[in-house]
């Protein structure tokens, strides 16, 4: 009977995982991670809030930058990480000035 339930609730759980993995990534802390990989921002699209601290991870062995053209840029050196803090008019779609065809959206929300 016991066994039954922790079985029920570890199948409410990996429920409830699966779910959360299907949304947007969300801040954790105020920090919203992404990775860089093979030649892509991981995951592509974030959430954030105003004030908030996107934080990417270069996995990749040569630099990378999150471009947002005419308002900001981040260099991400190979093997390091980079921040930008989110401000009001962030909700964008950003690229990497080395490799064009890598793109990410952020999009601000309250
Ligand atoms: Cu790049």
């Amino acid at each position: 009977m016991t066994a039954g339930i922790f079985n029920r609730r570890q199948v409410l759980l990996a429920g409830a995982a699966a779910l959360a993995a299907s949304r947007l990534a969300h801040a954790h802390n105020g920090t919203i991670h992404v990775s860089i990989e093979k030649l892509a921002f991981q995951p592509v699209e974030i959430e954030a809030r105003v004030g908030e601290t996107i934080e990417w991870t270069n996995k990749d062995p040569f630099a990378h930058t999150a471009t947002v053209k005419g308002r900001w840029e981040v260099v991400i050196p190979p093997g390091k990480t980079a921040t930008h803090v989110v401000e009001t008019g962030d909700s964008v779609e950003y690229y990497c000035r080395f490799h064009p065809n890598m793109k990410g959206r952020i999009t601000v929300v309250s």
